[in-house]
């Protein structure tokens, strides 16, 4: 039996993550997440259980592809596609329904985890701080302008964030917010430092051993911080957490097209010239004060704790994949 096409609005949606016209680890996992409830409410395919199933794995499949760096990626779209992968259902309209139920209960779950984060973290700022954060962050921003609806008034300082300018978004939105705010170039970072007292930073992937992985320029600034004897913090909802970790298994770095960072002509020009450009960078837990979450503040050591607390049965089918792996 073949495998219906899927809908147009889920390739849409795969490519607007691929092409960053929805971005940001957050996000990146919702939209996944109701692209998998679109493909369900439009299968138009046989009421064939295995049908529907395969239909639904080439969705999980085109999702998963689109960006490789944040595992809140991942994380979404294995957690709707497991009410199929390990439950019975007697329809396709049963299934559908699971589907959704299941999409939309992740979309409320992360809505509600920034939200969380940003009532728990806005106790860690302090009245009259200067805060600097990196890229756009809606977990970095929901904890500065918790703080800054309770009352304490803080100057915030943002990156540009080279070469895609994510920093653009996020004075902006704090301005609207109400907030004092300044951009700076990321290269002015280490200048300032000494006039800051804290850093608030999200996070794409945060891994077994508490290291985090977030917008490229991230370890520097983490770097700046430590020498300069700042906080740095890290706001990371427990879908930022990386199961495949546990086993050791290492985080891709997206490499991006160069020409996000010189134009055409540059490359045309200089033909001998190489470009390199990272979107993600890796910041050790020895750089970070705390990792914030929905479910509290945690030491970067104990991202285990979330993982094995959250992540359980993933980890436990990690590990016998990677037991099989040796066997084979
Ligand atoms: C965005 C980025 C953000 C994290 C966390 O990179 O690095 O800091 O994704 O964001 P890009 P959030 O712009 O390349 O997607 O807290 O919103 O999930």
């Amino acid at each position: 039996m073949s495998t219906p096409k899927l809908p147009e609005e889920t390739y849409a949606i795969a490519e607007d993550i691929k092409t960053m016209r929805i971005r940001g680890a957050g996000r990146i996992a919702r939209a996944a997440a109701r692209a998998l409830e679109i493909a369900a409410e439009k299968y138009s395919g046989p009421d064939d259980i295995a049908t529907f199933k395969k239909y639904m794995e080439q969705a999980a499949k085109l999702l998963k592809s689109t960006r490789p760096t944040a595992v809140s990626l991942p994380n979404a779209v294995n957690y709707v596609m497991r009410v199929l992968r390990e439950s019975e259902y007697r329809s396709v309209k049963e299934a559908v329904e699971a589907v959704i139920e299941r999409a939309e209960k992740f979309i409320q779950y992360s809505k509600s985890a920034t939200k969380k984060i940003g009532e728990i973290g806005s106790r860690l700022l302090e009245d009259g701080d200067r805060v600097l954060t990196h890229c756009n962050s809606s977990a970095a921003l929901s904890v500065i302008i918790e703080a800054w609806r309770r009352g304490k008034d803080l100057e915030v300082y943002a990156t540009e964030t080279r070469p895609k300018f994510q920093g653009h978004i996020t004075v902006t939105k704090l301005a609207e917010a109400g907030l004092t705010v300044t951009l700076i170039p990321d290269s002015a970072v280490r200048l300032l430092m000494k006039r800051l007292d804290k850093v608030v930073v999200g996070a794409d992937t945060v891994t077994a051993n508490g290291a985090v992985i977030n917008k490229v320029g991230t370890s520097q600034i983490a770097l700046a911080a430590k020498e300069h004897n700042v906080n740095f913090f890290v706001a990371a909802e427990s879908i930022k957490f990386s199961p495949h970790t546990v086993i050791g298994e290492l985080v891709t770095i997206e490499e991006r097209s160069p020409l996000e960072v010189v134009p055409q002509e540059f490359l045309e020009r200089n033909p001998g010239i190489r470009i390199r450009n990272p979107a993600f960078d890796v910041t050790p837990p020895e750089y970070i004060d705390a990792i914030i979450t929905e479910l509290g503040v945690i030491p970067p050591q104990a991202a285990i704790m979330i993982l094995v607390e959250e992540y359980r049965r993933e980890i436990r089918d990690e590990l016998l994949r990677a037991t099989e792996d040796l066997e084979e």
